[in-house]
């Protein structure tokens, strides 16, 4: 299995809940190593473009008010399958879902403020790599 980069943005909700750090200490306990970071609001074409595979659900405004509510924490990460090992330390979307012990799990109730984002394919995670970070990745 290759070395793969995913994108992780803690959102709004988990920035304001102060889980940043505990986050941050998930990954890197995991072995994963953090190749950018950055506290950011969210301009709202950036969010629209983000989230433009679901412009179409009538969650859609919703989604991108919240996630240009407050600062967000994006990051990128690096490690042997991490584009799915995220996802799995995430949790699910839906809160009945998300098991106990996963980020989600512990923290969130909605389905809409779920603390954490984490790109789901490896063309998501180039997509949203380039869309947030450009070239500024170490
Ligand atoms: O990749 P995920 O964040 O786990 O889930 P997703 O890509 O299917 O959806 C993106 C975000 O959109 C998700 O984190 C929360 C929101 N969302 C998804 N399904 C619903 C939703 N929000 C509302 N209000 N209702 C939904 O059914």
């Amino acid at each position: 299995m290759a070395i793969e980069r995913t994108f992780l943005m803690v959102k709004p909700d988990g920035v304001k809940r102060q889980v940043v750090g505990d986050i941050i200490d998930r990954f890197e306990r995991r072995g994963f190593v953090m190749r950018g970071a950055k506290l950011m609001n969210v301009p709202r074409e950036l969010a629209e473009k983000h989230y433009e595979e679901h412009k179409d659900k009538p969650f859609f405004g919703e989604l991108v008010d919240f996630i240009t509510s407050g600062p967000v924490f994006a990051m990128v990460w690096e490690g042997e399958n991490i584009i799915k090992l995220a996802r799995v330390m995430m949790g699910a979307t839906k809160p009945e879902e998300a098991q106990p012990g996963t980020i989600r799990g512990d923290y969130a109730v909605t389905i809409s403020e779920n603390v954490i984002h984490g790109s789901d394919s490896p063309a998501s995670a180039e997509r949203e790599i380039n869309l947030w970070f450009n070239n500024e990745i170490v």
